[in-house]
């Protein structure tokens, strides 16, 4: 499995040559070794070992000897030397998809361009026409490479990251050896962005499971790899680090891996006031340096006197201080959950039926889900007349009359309009189960002028629920201008729910709002906001807020019975 790196270095060395100015002739057999060396599939130690590495097609002496320097050292000296003898910024340049080692030659020769934003800025300012060989469409060109290598810089959402660190783990699951894993790193904590994936595997011999991970399909590009870490970009363009250590040391392990930092760092002080340390590896006596635990996670914070605590919680946010005095909260689970609000149907902007939408609310395993389809201002969402959602509760009417354990909430998620009028009359509201409020329009209104707006709808005795309070949109629209601790003030004393959406570009609120909310007693609730069936899945990441906000399953209202759940919303009605 080594060509692959070998032939990534070779590859670098063409590219390093050319911006040189070196005989093509050397450049081209650097590049076609680097191509035989990626589809050779024996064993190059064995071929190291018997001295004929030089009957690889295009392997010649000088190549042959990188190649033996490789296996022995790990490194490549003529490669290294070459590198540092780059003009600044030169390399990362060549990076971008566009520019190669002659336009990066030409950029830091020609006009002493020296990083990548230097580069941009230049391309704005159409500064790079006159260099030969560049027209118009090179500076485009080039621009969009940049921001393609940005896009690959920025974090990705939970919804991207968390499907395919399933697909990593089974994968390695299923790698002979492998006995324990698990994911890692602001992942596993359910953090709103993830800037890598991180993952953890428990194997007597990691080098195995490294050959194997070279090879996987999904691995595009190998950064490094080692005995214990490798890291891949992946055919979708994510960073993925996987590392693997030895059975009797994956608790400590996972809990090194796992974060945050600040919660490690505050782990490992506290230990050391005890004569411990923590590392990686296990927990060790800082006087006999000898190892006294590391197999299972609970064991390492059970070293330092500490109950396990789940990996939301793990932001040194309190949760060590809560630890030591028994004051951990007892989180939300999946399994807690007895229902969905706010999903749509094909009724306004969803995809599919209501019957379908039904069903598969039921085979989530749920008591109850509110349909909430919007209202009729909302023209692009195709919102609903008043005669249509009468049309659509005679239909919901007809779907319970046919279920006993299970029932379909009659909602609208209604749109605040200015001033915080509601969308649809009083009268309208009163015949639903369940409204949703949601502000759609007007979102550059002021801070004082939206917050009142929201407060005015809060007022309304039928509105049970504020969907996405401050209507972020991540990596398309910055949250509105909102006052959240009045909104809150308003929640408690009106009696209205806060929405936890589970979307993963909202997840809104987010953690902290959703944190200082529970605080403040209010009740919240978790919803899919649902478009499409698949998208009832995404109560995952929901629940990952919820529970990175320290919410107990009494403090949603999702997790009450559908007794107690009407029994709520009518207390507000009947206050009015
Ligand atoms: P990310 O990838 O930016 O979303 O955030 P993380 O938390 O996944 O960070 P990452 O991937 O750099 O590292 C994974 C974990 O490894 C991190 O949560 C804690 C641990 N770790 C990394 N660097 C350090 C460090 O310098 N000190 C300590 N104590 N732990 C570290
Ligand atoms: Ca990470
Ligand atoms: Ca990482
Ligand atoms: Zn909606």
């Amino acid at each position: 499995m080594k060509q692959h790196e070998i032939a990534a270095l070779f590859a670098k060395m063409a590219d390093l040559l050319e911006f040189q100015g070196e005989n093509v002739f050397r450049i081209r057999a650097y590049r076609r070794a680097a191509q035989n060396l990626e589809s050779f599939s024996g064993d190059l130690d064995q071929l190291a070992a018997a001295g004929t590495l030089q009957e690889l097609s295009g392997i010649g002496a000088d190549l042959a000897a990188k190649i033996q320097e490789y296996l022995t050292t790990g490194r490549i000296a003529a490669i290294e030397q070459l590198t540092r003898s780059m003009p600044k910024g030169a390399l990362e340049m060549m990076e971008i998809p566009g520019v190669g080692p002659k336009t990066a030659k030409q950029l830091s020769q020609q006009r002493r361009i020296a990083s990548v934003a230097q580069l941009e800025a230049a391309a704005r300012a159409g500064q790079l026409k006159g260099l030969p060989g560049f027209q118009q469409k090179k500076e485009q060109n080039i621009l969009k490479g940049i921001e393609i290598v940005k896009r690959g810089q920025a974090r990705m959402h939970l919804g991207l990251a968390w499907p395919l660190a399933q697909e990593i783990a089974r994968f390695l699951e299923k790698v002979p050896g492998v006995s324990r894993v698990s994911p890692a790193g602001s992942l596993r904590r359910m953090k709103e962005t993830i800037g890598d994936l991180d993952l953890l595997a428990a194997a007597a011999k990691p080098l195995k499971v490294m050959d194997a991970l070279r090879a996987a399909p999904f691995c595009a590009r190998v950064l490094v790899s080692g005995e214990t870490k490798t890291s891949i970009i992946t055919t979708g363009g994510i960073q993925v680090d996987v590392r693997v250590v030895k059975p009797d040391s994956f608790g400590a392990a996972l809990q090194y891996f796992t974060g945050s930092k600040e919660h490690n760092v505050r782990l490992r002080e506290l230990a050391a006031k005890q004569g411990l340390k923590i590392n990686e590896y296990g927990v060790f006596s800082l006087k006999t340096g000898r190892k006294m635990t590391g197999r299972e996670e609970e064991d390492v914070y059970k070293a330092v006197g500490l109950r396990w605590m789940p990996p939301e919680l793990r932001e040194d946010r309190g949760e060590l201080d809560a630890a030591r005095t028994d004051a951990l909260p007892q989180l939300v689970e999946a399994n807690h959950l007895r229902g969905d609000f706010h999903i749509h149907t094909n009724w306004s902007d969803g995809s599919d039926s209501l019957p379908e939408v039904v069903r598969a609310g039921e085979q989530m395993g749920y008591d109850y889900i509110a349909i909430c389809d919007h209202s009729q201002s909302l023209k692009v969402a195709h919102g609903m007349t008043v005669e249509r959602l009468r049309q659509q509760m005679k239909e919901i009417r007809q779907l319970n009359a046919r279920s006993r354990s299970f029932r379909v909430l009659m909602g609208a998620e209604v749109d605040i309009l200015n001033e915080g009028r509601m969308d649809y009359p009083d009268e309208v509201l009163a015949e639903l189960d369940f409204v949703v409020g949601s502000i759609h329009s007007g979102f550059t209104q002021s801070e004082a002028a939206l917050t009142k707006r929201m407060i005015t709808a809060m007022r309304n005795p039928y509105v049970t629920l504020i969907a996405h309070p401050t209507g972020r949109l991540m990596g398309q629209r910055e949250p509105y201008a909102i006052d959240l601790e009045a909104v809150f003030r308003a929640a408690k004393e009106t009696g209205t729910a806060m929405e936890i959406n589970a979307y993963p570009q909202r997840l809104d609120l987010c953690d902290t709002a959703a944190h200082r909310a529970g605080e403040l007693g209010i009740m919240l609730a978790i919803s899919t906001d649902t478009h499409g069936l698949d998208q009832y899945q995404n109560i995952t990441y929901g629940l990952g807020v919820a529970r990175r906000a320290w919410l107990t399953k009494r403090q949603l209202l999702n997790c009450f019975s559908l007794k107690e759940l009407l029994s709520w919303i009518g207390k507000k009605r009947r206050r009015a």
